[in-house]
């Protein structure tokens, strides 16, 4: 007796583990198996292809990078026959401009830093501006670089070209301590503002060590509420009142500070428009500004330029420079509003 299709071939339907044809490993396909591959099915870290360093990429792996590694590291980009060759075909501010823009804003504010410690007298508006608008991230990074490529401490630096509470200012600033936290306590305002007052107005000369220690160390939310409780208390803008405390580099020193901490983009706009008013330009604080604000807060900077000065950003700095520099500077600025 026979039955069709009966017994089963080799072969037949639907396929069982183990028919035809006969497979090394057989189906389904199980780890290890068909087809036969370096470090075997599914991949493993370290397996297939053979990669040198393996799967996944860790830092310093593949493929090899020369020099620094992976992720890149400050100095590793651009190559430095790049940044050579650039120099050597540019040149004036178009060329300082480009430089600037190679390097990491680190290394752009520490190279900013020392530009304007070094050689005769102190560009003291530039230090205050870096030291007062950085986080103390920023800050903590530029005094590391600082170390690196200037053999010296940041620190050091200030104490060596700056003197008397100025100084003091400076280095409370550039030891980047200011506390970031976003709540504020009322009350703690108010004992800040009364301090403010009993250390200035409210004394025979001023005890400029009360007004380091509490701009410098607290929170920028915090200290919005301390010169509100402060104006409430009498009726005077801080502002006013440092001017009327202190004098020379200390106390446009404090206003900046305050100006900084009261709008960041309304102190940056500030310091481009004295840039570039009346005759010939500050160039160096036109690049400094538009390289490191470009890709921060570059746009509430032109609200607060044309809001206060009436024109754009785009527009002056359209009529104050030329050529090639001024393409790239326009390109930083973004538009016109
Ligand atoms: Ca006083």
């Amino acid at each position: 007796m026979s039955y069709p299709g009966y017994p089963p071939q080799s072969g037949g339907y639907p396929p069982q583990a183990g028919a035809y044809p006969p497979q090394p490993g057989a189906y389904p396909p199980q780890p290890g198996a068909y087809p036969p591959a370096a470090g075997g099915y599914p991949p493993q870290p370290s397996g297939y292809p053979p990669q040198p360093g393996g799967y996944p990429p860790q830092a310093g792996g593949y493929p090899p990078q020369q020099p620094g590694g992976y992720p890149p590291q400050p100095g590793a980009f651009p190559p430095q026959d790049l940044v050579k060759d650039l120099h050597s075909e540019l040149s004036g501010d178009f060329r300082k401009l480009v430089m600037a823009m190679l390097k990491t804003p680190a290394e752009f504010d520490a190279y900013e830093l020392n530009s304007a410690i070094k050689g005769a007298g102190t560009d003291e508006a530039c230090l205050i501006e870096i030291l007062s608008s950085r986080s103390n991230a920023e800050i903590k990074e530029i005094n590391r670089i600082y170390k690196t490529e200037y053999k010296k401490k940041l620190e050091d630096a200030i104490s060596g070209d700056t003197s008397g509470h100025f100084r003091r200012l400076l280095i409370s600033l550039s030891q980047g301590n200011r506390d970031e936290r976003e709540t504020v306590d009322i009350s703690l305002a108010k004992q800040d503002a009364q301090a403010l007052y009993a250390a200035g107005e409210n004394k025979l000369g001023t005890d400029e060590s009360k007004f380091n220690a509490i701009l410098c160390a607290r929170s920028k939310p915090h200290l919005r509420a301390v010169f509100l409780e402060y104006q409430k208390m009498c009726g005077r803008d801080i502002e006013k009142s440092i001017i009327r405390e202190m004098s020379g580099d200390l106390e446009s020193g404090m206003v900046a500070v305050v100006k900084c901490i009261k709008n960041t983009p309304g102190y940056f706009a500030e310091r481009l428009h004295k840039a570039m008013k009346g005759a010939g330009t500050k160039d160096r604080t036109l690049i400094r500004i538009m390289v490191s604000r470009s890709e921060v807060d570059m746009l509430d900077i032109r609200q607060e330029y044309v809001k206060n000065y009436g024109k754009s950003l785009y527009t002056d700095i359209s009529g104050d420079t030329s050529g090639d520099y001024k393409k790239l500077l326009l390109k930083l600025c973004g538009g016109s509003d």
